[in-house]
Parts: structure tokens; C-alpha cells; sequence
């Protein structure tokens, strides 16, 4: 097992991989920009390292600078935590090639499913049902036309560099598809120094449901169920549950089943999750793979009692998964609110500042990941998350009326934040009743 291990991250992710650590008698080195110099990751972990100035591309960007505080500290292993360089398969090499472990996939795996294309390619080999669109990258406009042709409009251009929602392009017909293309592939190669793209028949209201799974180096694959993740503002992810809310049972196995085979086919080890949408007719689709540990991982430690972090750095250290899929249970309803600095009343507007009181919810059923104290002040140069509320509970129902009640008893003064939305869209009959498709936060509350 490692020694010590460098977590390449910041805020609540970096607390929870310190945390790990500590459980595991294994040594926590943090790195903190000049910005994080009072973060509650750089005290709680046993050694702390500055890595550069505020601005990310300085700091927890800085490949160069993350390296050389891993010399330093004489670590075996860096964990990339999310975001920041946990999906950059430039970095995982070179971590390879200063014999340091990256607790995450291979290189090559990474960059494979990295490239949309050919992760749906992937997909189709391992029998994984992908939306009717084009036999790989578009190889000009006549091609483009010809599928849209057989496939039907409306049709989604996708970049093949993108992911998460970046370089897509909806064309509603013939008309438009060969400009919508020029932009797409203009926008793709502004942003990704890549025009390759894709063509997919456009799903209208789909559901966003993702299989968490994670593989050993003994070629053990485990799926630890679904997460939903519907509830969603501009591919900014709000509210995840699990399990996904009136997914038929077939439907759910046969998803989690597909995932198992995609992750195989594709020889990928440690964690990651397999994204799909859901069509309205519960048809179901590969979207692509994130490579990490994610933001909304905690649903899923509910409901299955797995610590993910535990086992992602076991595997990274060559062990084998400590369960096998039958061991594996989907237990009660997990529900995870991100508590933003943002002012929902301000179209989601960043809230950076100092948090002049805090006081954190309890009790039954509730669990508060974050990195946040009484005194804090929220940097301005990152992500605005500054907490996850996550709730376990038997039942759905239980889960919502306990996650409206710590939500009522979080307290945050000095900035607003989206705790107060959280409690409108848990009381809305659409989210009660399990209906939300990823129109829904953009429909119900953000009308014109
Ligand atoms: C789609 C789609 C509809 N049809 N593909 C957006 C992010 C990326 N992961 C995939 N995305 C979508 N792909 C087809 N063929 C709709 C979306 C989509 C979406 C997906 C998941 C979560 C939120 C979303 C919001 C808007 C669009």
C-alpha cells in the first residue's frame, strides 16, 4: 500500500481524499495556491505545499508545479480528486514517467474515452446501445446531410474533443445542418485545437442517468448502481439521487449491465461513471464516460455503504476490489443538493466573500461534505460549489422531507446561496414525483 500520496485538488474533494487517507494510515500531502493559503485542506492534511498563485492555470493547472511538490514530498501516488487535471491524459503520463501512481485509469484509456468518437466506436463493439447517428467523424457536408437524411431531424452535432455539454450543436433541419456544422466545427477547433465531430439524431427531453462503476487490475468490474442527474442548469449538475426515480427495474439492470461491458471492453481500471440519457419511452443510450471520481460519488456511498476514495486508491496500489457484485446492494434513497455561492434571485450569479456564520445541519440520515467554516471567505477565482448536502433514508419520500430539513437548518450569512432553490425544486410535483428530464430547472424556473 502507498506511503503517502499528493491530492492534487482543492476545497471539499481534497478534504474527503485527506480523510480517506487518514483512515488508511496513509501520510496527506495537499498543494494550495496563494488564494488557499487559509483552506481547511491545506491544515488538515499532514503536510501542505504552495504550488503557485491564485489563477488555476498557475496552480492546481500547473503540471510542472503539482510534479515538483510530489518530489518533494516523496510521494507514491497523486490523487487528482475532479476537475483541475483529473482527466488529463498528458498528466497521467507523466506522472507515469516519474514513477509516481496516478489514482485514476491508464493514460491510454483515459485518452480514449477523452475522444467522444471513439469511446461511442467502443461503445458499439461492446454491444452498448448508442444513438442512431454517423459511422464516426463527419468527413464533409454531403455525409452529414446523407445521415441526417436516413436518422430523421432534429440532429445533434457533438465535437468529439467536448464532453459535458461543450461543442454541441442542435440543427432542425436541412436547411441549417450545413451551417450549424461550419459553427460546430468552428467552435470545436477555437476550444479544442480539434474540428472532429459527430452526428447523433437529437433525443428531446431525455433523462440524465449515469452508472458509477469501478475495475480492479485483476480485471474485476463492479457496477455500484445509478445516479440521476437530471436536475441540471447549463450542464451544471444540482441535484443527483439515487436511484434514479420510476426507472423500470429491466431497464435499470440492463443499463448497469451495459456499463459493466463498456468498462471491460475498453480495459479500464479504477472509477468511473458511464453516462446516458434516458429517452422519454425509458430507451436508454451511451453519452460517454467521465473518467474520475465525481462531484455527486456520495449518493452512491449510500446507498451501496462503498467508500469510493477507499477503494479507488486500493486498486491504484495494485489490490483488488474489496467486494464482488454480488455483494453489492442498492439500499433506501440518497439525495445530494450542491450548495452553491451563488444568488439564485441574480440568475445564479457567484457569491465570492467571507461567510460571516455558519452553522451545519445533523441528525439522522444527513451528511455534509464541505470545506467551508465560520470566518471563511470564498476565493473568487473557482468553482462556486461550497458544500454537497447528502441525505439516506429508506424511502424517496423520507429523503426529500429530511433533505428539506437540513436545508432548512443550514445557515450561511455573509453570501447567498442555493439552498433556497434546493427547497422550491424539492417541493415541486414534478421532482416529487420522480418526473424531471434535464428541461426541467430551465422550463419550470428560469421562464422568460
Ligand atoms: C444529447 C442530448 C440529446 N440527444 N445527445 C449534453 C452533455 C453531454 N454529456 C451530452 N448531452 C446531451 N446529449 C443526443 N443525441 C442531450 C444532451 C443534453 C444533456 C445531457 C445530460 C444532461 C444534461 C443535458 C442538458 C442538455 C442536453
Amino acid at each position: 500500500m502507498f506511503n503517502r500520496i499528493l491530492i492534487a485538488n482543492r476545497g471539499e474533494i481534497a478534504l474527503r481524499i485527506i480523510r480517506a487517507c487518514r483512515e488508511m494510515g496513509i501520510e496527506s500531502v495537499a498543494v494550495f495556491s496563494e488564494a488557499d493559503r487559509e483552506s481547511a485542506h491545506a491544515r488538515l492534511a499532514d503536510q501542505a505545499i504552495c504550488i503557485g498563485p491564485a489563477r488555476s492555470a498557475q496552480s492546481y493547472l500547473a503540471i510542472d508545479q503539482v510534479i515538483s511538490a510530489a518530489e518533494i514530498g516523496n510521494v507514491d501516488a497523486i490523487h487528482p480528486g475532479y476537475g483541475f487535471l483529473s482527466e488529463n491524459a498528458h498528466f497521467n503520463e507523466v506522472c507515469r514517467s516519474c514513477q509516481i501512481d496516478f489514482i485514476g485509469p491508464s493514460p491510454e484509456a483515459m485518452a480514449m474515452l477523452g475522444d467522444k468518437n471513439s469511446a461511442r466506436a467502443l461503445a458499439k463493439r461492446a454491444e452498448v446501445p448508442v444513438v442512431p447517428g454517423s459511422d464516426g467523424l463527419l468527413e464533409d457536408d454531403a455525409e452529414a446531410v446523407r445521415v441526417a437524411s436516413e436518422i430523421g431531424f432534429p440532429v445533434l452535432i457533438k465535437a468529439t474533443a467536448g464532453g459535458g455539454g461543450k461543442g454541441m450543436r442542435v440543427a432542425a433541419n436541412e436547411l441549417v445542418l450545413k451551417s450549424a456544422l461550419q459553427q460546430a466545427k468552428n467552435e470545436a477547433q477555437a476550444a479544442f485545437g480539434n474540428a472532429g465531430v459527430y452526428l447523433e439524431k437529437y433525443i428531446e427531453r431525455p433523462r440524465h442517468v449515469e452508472v458509477q462503476v469501478i475495475a480492479d487490475s485483476a480485471g474485476n468490474v463492479v457496477h455500484l448502481h445509478e445516479r440521476d442527474c437530471s436536475v441540471q442548469r447549463r450542464h451544471q449538475k444540482l441535484i443527483e439521487e439515487a436511484p434514479s426515480p420510476r426507472l423500470p427495474e429491466d431497464r435499470r439492470q440492463a443499463m448497469c449491465d451495459a456499463a459493466v461491458r463498456l468498462i471491460r471492453e475498453a480495459k479500464y481500471t479504477n472509477a468511473g461513471t458511464v453516462e446516458f440519457i434516458v429517452a422519454p419511452d425509458d430507451s436508454f443510450y451511451f453519452i460517454e464516460v467521465n473518467a474520475r471520481i465525481q462531484v455527486e460519488h456520495p449518493v452512491t456511498e449510500m446507498i451501496t455503504g462503498v467508500d469510493l476514495i477507499r477503494e479507488q486508491i486500493r486498486v491504484a496500489a495494485g489490490q483488488n476490489l474489496s467486494f464482488a457484485q454480488d455483494d453489492i446492494r442498492c439500499q433506501g434513497a440518497a439525495i445530494e443538493c450542491r450548495i452553491n455561492a451563488e444568488d439564485p434571485s441574480r440568475n445564479f450569479q457567484p457569491q465570492p466573500g467571507k461567510i460571516e456564520h455558519l452553522f451545519v445541519p445533523g441528525g439522522l440520515g444527513v451528511r455534509f461534505d464541505s470545506h467551508i467554516y465560520g470566518g471563511y471567505t470564498v476565493p473568487p477565482h473557482y468553482d462556486s460549489m461550497i458544500g454537497k448536502l447528502i441525505v439516506h433514508r429508506p424511502t424517496r419520500e423520507e429523503a426529500i422531507a429530511t433533505m428539506r430539513r437540513a436545508l432548512a437548518e443550514l445557515e450561511v450569512r455573509g453570501i447567498a446561496t442555493t439552498a433556497p432553490f434546493h427547497d422550491r425544486v424539492l417541493q415541486h410535483p414534478e421532482f416529487v414525483e420522480g418526473r424531471c428530464d434535464t428541461t426541467f430547472v430551465d422550463r419550470v424556473f428560469l421562464k422568460p
